[in-house]
């Protein structure tokens, strides 16, 4: 399928989507996310993609939401589209491992896209923010939560308060980004991530992300038992057998995602 906001293509397991609208920085409009959903999806049901890699260019992964699209809309409009809902848990309904690979600007609904990923990988020139504050409205595809989640009450706080950036070192040091990676290596070693990732069992990596995500959303102790039934419903795989018979007799697994 042809994108006009998107630049997507699938190199051996990995599938990579570019956010495209250099003009705009990215700016997440309605085509786009439109646009992002249905990328996500096809790669969802794609048996030949294991892992996902969401960039953007080098000056911004995204600038927020689309401020001139939404600048004129009513309360009306936005309560009843659902404004970006739909389109946006596309991210979190997608079960393959997504990574984001951040460069540049990340500001507002930019950062809580990144946010829904499994992790994010950042340049060293990347700057975060959640700037709403300045529009006048508030972070709302989840800035406020998932924020905090990360960097804790205070430091979120005033995120979300002054709308102030974070450069890529404050933004490793709290916990948002994983590792800082040379801009000009960002791809290479974002692509040498995901294949490594690839290279998993997939029905692995499914069940990775569902007990990780379930720490979110539960107590400990109901986590803790999520993932010792998870741990112990992969004994009825191929990819447990083969994995343990691998290491037994010294050489590389090869998951087949059964
Ligand atoms: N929207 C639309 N256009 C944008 C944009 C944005 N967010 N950010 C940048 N652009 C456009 C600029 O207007 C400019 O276009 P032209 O004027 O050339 O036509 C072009 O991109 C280049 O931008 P600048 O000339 O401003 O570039 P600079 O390098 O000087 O500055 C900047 C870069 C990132 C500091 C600056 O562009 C900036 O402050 N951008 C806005 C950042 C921002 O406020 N982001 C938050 C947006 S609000 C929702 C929930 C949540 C949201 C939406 C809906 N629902 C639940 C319904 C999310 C809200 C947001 O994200």
């Amino acid at each position: 399928m042809g994108y006009e906001t998107l630049i997507v293509e699938v190199e051996d397991h990995v599938g990579v989507i570019q956010l495209n609208r250099p003009d705009a920085l990215n700016a997440l409009n309605q085509q786009l996310l439109g646009e992002l959903s249905d990328a996500l999806d096809a790669m969802q049901q794609n048996d030949k993609v294991r892992c996902i890699v969401l960039t953007g260019s080098e000056k911004a992964f995204a600038a927020g939401a689309d401020i001139k699209e939404m600048s004129d809309k009513s309360f009306v409009d936005m309560f009843s589209t659902d404004y970006f809902t739909h389109e946006t848990e596309s991210v979190l309904r997608c079960r393959k491992p997504i990574i984001a690979a951040v460069s540049g600007y990340c500001l507002g609904g930019g950062c809580e896209l990144a946010m829904m990923c499994d992790f994010i990988l950042c340049s060293d020139t990347a700057k975060f923010g959640q700037p709403e504050i300045n529009l006048g409205v508030v972070a709302g595809i989840g800035g406020t939560q998932r924020l905090t989640r990360f960097v804790g009450k205070s430091k979120s706080m005033e995120m979300h308060l002054t709308g102030r950036f974070m450069d890529a070192e404050e933004a490793e040091r709290s916990g948002l980004v994983s590792r800082i990676l040379p801009v000009k290596k960002l791809m290479e070693e974002t692509m040498a991530t995901a294949a490594k990732i690839a290279e998993k069992s997939a029905l692995t990596s499914m069940a990775v992300k569902e007990a990780v995500n379930r720490s979110y959303e539960t107590t400990l102790r109901e986590g803790v038992l999520f993932e010792r039934r998870l741990f112990h419903s992969l004994f009825a795989t191929e990819d447990q057998s083969e994995g343990m018979a691998a290491f037994t007799e010294k050489r590389a697994p090869k998951f087949r995602g059964k």
